[in-house]
């Protein structure tokens, strides 16, 4: 039985643990996987060759450099490139490098809720790239967003990359392109990562790699959990779990408790009992194909202008404008 007397949270983070451990069936947000060990973590995913979906952007954005390079300065040639989510740019790195050597008028503006992330691209910008003009913005997307648009008569090329829209269910997308579409201008473009759906043995292993470095970023909500919040989780106690629906596309993490067991949250002053073998959700990543990526666009007033794919057809970037 849950035991807790807490109703005042001081921070989202302890409000939405609370409400996910007190649930059920069990879950928690895999947007708080992410500290400096679980962006580590996530680099490290990135690297594995498994992890497919990084080689592939890399290689679309690598083999379609000047097409790519041309729509985004097409019409009107001076722009805004901004990236939302910027991590460590490898992969922005190689259009920023073109963009650079053949003299297109643009300047770099990544956006990154962490500041920490920002000072490390840009350090690592001056150095690799020392004519690209960087204008990091710290905040949520849509607050930079909102200030770029004020600054009337620059256009806007919007870079997702990662296919992170992955990690948000369909309606969640659906919000998350809207309110995006909404703060863009006619001449504005959407460059976005898709993850396409493949052979459910390639998706399944890209979550699943024999390391176990997908079951320590998984765990490491348990492990913020622990130092943030106070908890006192065993991450041996728990598994990590992949499941993939090759029929609607969705991805899904679990931890999966091995034991009875009960832990305590002191912050949260809860107690949280697991029977054996109960679950906690903790990430979705949404796998698509073109009929999905054409409803999401046309659900939240966009049109697609084009695509870029890699020759397996495993990730494909769409171009985006507002309808
Ligand atoms: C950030 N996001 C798009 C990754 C994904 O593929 O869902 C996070 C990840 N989870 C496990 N491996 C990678």
């Amino acid at each position: 039985m849950q035991k807790s007397t807490k109703a005042i949270f001081t921070t989202q983070f302890e409000e939405e643990v609370h409400a996910g451990l007190t649930d059920f069936p069990k879950h928690l947000s895999s947007k708080y996987f992410y500290d400096e060990k679980g962006d580590k973590l996530f680099q490290d995913i990135m690297n594995m060759p498994e992890y497919y979906l990084t080689q592939k952007e890399y290689d679309i954005l690598l083999n379609h450099t000047a097409e790519i390079s041309e729509l985004f300065s097409s019409g009107n040639p001076k722009f805004k490139l901004i990236e939302l989510g910027a991590g460590d740019g490898k992969k922005t790195k190689i259009l920023l490098k073109y963009l650079s050597e053949n003299g297109f008028d643009f300047k770099y503006q990544p956006i990154d809720i962490s500041q920490n992330v920002l000072n490390g691209l840009e350090k690592s910008l001056q150095k690799e790239l020392p004519n690209v003009t960087v204008e990091p913005q710290q905040g949520t997307y849509f607050e930079a967003l909102e200030e770029i648009n004020s600054e009337n008569g620059t256009k806007k090329v919007i870079l997702f990359l990662g296919s992170n829209i992955g990690n948000l269910l369909h309606e969640q997308a659906i919000d998350f392109l809207k309110s995006v579409q909404e703060l863009m201008q006619d001449e504005d473009l959407f460059f976005i990562g898709f993850d396409m759906k493949k052979n459910p043995q390639t998706i399944l292993d890209a979550y699943n790699d024999q390391t176990g470095i997908t079951a320590a970023f998984n765990k490491n909500v348990l492990a913020r959990i622990n130092n943030e919040l106070g908890g006192n989780f065993d991450l041996d106690k728990f598994l990590h779990w992949e499941v993939y629906d090759p029929e609607t596309g969705t991805a899904k993490s679990y931890l999966v408790s091995k034991e009875d067991q009960t832990v305590s949250i002191d912050s949260l002053d809860v107690l949280i009992d697991f029977k054996q073998w109960e679950t906690i959700h903790t990430e979705i990543s949404q796998k698509y194909d073109d009929k999905v990526v054409a409803w999401l666009a046309e659900e939240a007033g966009l049109k697609i202008e084009t695509e870029f794919s890699d020759s397996e057809k495993f990730y494909k970037n769409f171009v985006l404008r507002k309808r």
